[in-house]
């Protein structure tokens, strides 16, 4: 546990983007991206190669890489072992997945084809992972299966686990010997008087255990589980849901406490509630946090720990960037059908250009934020962003299905969340009421940046004080936010405008769908 609490000093420190890195008001969050975001040799600061491998391109633990890089789940795990009172056994795990059904539950040898199969159409996915609709580990056969065909055909692909954590310590050294080097464990509570609120019970070695009982047995076996995996040097992430009233203040002791067994990266993402879902928590009308209620806790959590902040809460069965969901192009039937050629070179040489992407990103950016040298300021503002991926702001208002927030202050534009929306182009119905839903979801944001917008919805962002620019339109996002912040505080600062906060906004239920 000590080599591995080492470990995660060290990569908090180069998780900060180097323009950022002795800063305290920096981008932290930057974190996840900051060093894996350059792509250089500078970018890996004192990270060992070994460990700069596992991070960079993971879209997951990387905030920047996830602009560029795609991840896919394979849906091989259904049965659980212990139940959330936010998952209804029908539908998708909600601590990684919207809950939505899951379009096919798939062997391992389907599994293993599909994953050919992507690979060959998306040279940029890099990710496998495995996080349900179930439990991966209470599926053990069929998870462990899948990992070893996909590292036998498809070695460049990174292995990627997600659990509750309930079977964690026995499937340890196996996870270690497969060469997962990723994995994600839900954690909600480390005190079972607040984890009986929302586990009724688990499964364990044969026997039924409820309330405190269960999930102490619970806490105890996921921390256990933790503190294994760090030893190995294995990346442990930690998701935890913030459920208000029941662990919202609670989640700052486990941010702690997972801190102190090593965790790379702390996950705080809203509750998935909605009486639709049948769950408890829907039923029972427990509310998830708004947009400005989880930014507080995860800004509260910031500190050394890397949070992220771009988790989108993705299907059991997600395909492409995190902002997309490409599922529907490799049913098992398309699949089958698909011709696969896994090119390895091919995959190789497409992921280095998009290298180069990524650190003209980073130069861009570093080289605007020189700009703001010797301005000091308490005024932060938030902007939201239309984009397709890539790091660019390249999507149109009308066609955008999520907002990208970025929090840009003096430090720089640091990412801090994304918004869900519908489209505001559904072929000319109810317009005007997703207008309003776009406004509820960037209503904390003094702008949005936008490739283009019409001129209906213009104005209707304005009325609501929100500024619709789309004069950086295919400009890297990074460095217009930070050239937009500086005209903002020049206008301030003449009285041309008054900067005054902006109220709270809404988090809309589940992640996206094609
Ligand atoms: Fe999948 Fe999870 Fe691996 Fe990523 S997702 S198993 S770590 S490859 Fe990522 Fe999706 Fe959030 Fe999960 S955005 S739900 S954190
Ligand atoms: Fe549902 Fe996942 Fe919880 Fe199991 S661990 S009950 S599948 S949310």
């Amino acid at each position: 546990m000590e080599h591995g609490n080492q470990k995660g000093a060290t990569l908090l420190r180069v998780m900060q983007p180097p323009e950022l890195r002795g800063s305290q008001s920096g981008c932290s969050s930057k974190s996840g991206n900051g060093k894996s975001g350059c792509g250089s040799a500078a970018g890996q600061g004192d990270l060992s190669p070994e460990l700069w491998e596992k991070v960079k391109n993971h879209p997951c633990y990387s905030e920047e890489a996830h602009h560029h890089f795609a991840r896919m789940h394979v849906a091989v795990a259904p049965a659980c072992n212990i139940q959330c009172n936010y998952c209804n056994r029908k539908y998708d795990c909600s601590n990684e997945s919207r809950p939505g059904v899951v379009s096919e539950r798939l062997t391992p040898e389907q599994a293993a084809r599909k994953t050919l199969a992507v690979a060959s159409a998306i040279p940029q996915m890099t990710v496998l992972g495995i996080a349900g609709p179930g439990d991966p580990l209470a599926n053990p056969e069929k998870t462990f299966k899948t990992f070893e065909l996909v590292s036998r055909t498809a070695p460049d692909i990174k292995l990627c686990l997600s659990t509750n954590g309930l079977m964690l310590p026995d499937y340890v050294d196996r996870i270690q010997a497969l060469n997962i080097d990723h994995v994600t464990i839900t954690i909600n509570m480390i005190d079972p008087v607040v984890g009986a609120r929302i586990y009724p019970w688990i499964y364990f070695e044969k026997k039924r255990y409820e309330g405190v009982e269960a999930a102490r047995i619970l806490s105890e076996r996921q921390l256990l589980g933790l503190e294994m995996l760090t030893a190995r040097g294995i990346l442990c992430k930690v998701n935890s849901v913030m459920i208000p009233g029941i662990n919202d203040s609670h989640l700052a002791a486990v941010n702690k406490a997972v801190k102190a067994r090593g965790a790379f990266l702390h996950n705080i993402m809203p509750l998935i509630s909605a009486p639709e879902h049948g769950t408890v928590f829907g039923l029972s009308g427990q509310r998830g946090p708004s947009a400005q209620e989880l930014k507080q806790l995860q800004d509260s959590c910031e500190g050394e720990m890397n949070m992220m902040r771009h988790c989108r809460q993705c299907r059991a069965d997600a395909v492409g960037l995190l902002g997309e969901d490409r599922s529907a192009e490799f049913t098992t039937e398309k699949v089958m059908e698909m011709e696969v050629s896994y090119d390895l070179e091919r995959r190789q040489s497409y992921q280095q250009k998009v290298e180069l992407q990524r650190d003209a990103v980073v130069a861009a950016r570093k080289s605007e934020l020189e700009t703001l040298a010797g301005k000091h300021s308490s005024i932060s503002i938030l902007i939201a962003v239309a984009t397709k991926g890539g790091g660019r702001i390249n999507e149109h208002f009308g066609h955008a299905k999520e907002f990208q927030v970025y929090e840009v202050s003096t430090s720089g534009a640091k990412f801090v969340g994304h918004r869900r929306v519908d489209n505001y182009c559904q072929g000319g119905y109810a317009e005007e009421d997703s207008l309003e839903t776009v406004v509820r979801a960037i209503n904390d944001c003094v702008a949005v940046f936008v490739a283009r917008i019409g001129g209906c919805p213009r104005k209707g962002l304005e009325r609501a004080g929100i500024e619709p620019v789309d004069r950086f339109a295919l400009e890297y996002i990074e460095q217009s936010a930070i050239a937009y912040f500086r005209e903002y505080l020049e206008r301030v600062q003449s009285g041309e405008i008054t900067h005054s906060p902006r109220g709270d906004a809404e988090i809309r239920q589940g992640a996206l769908i094609a």
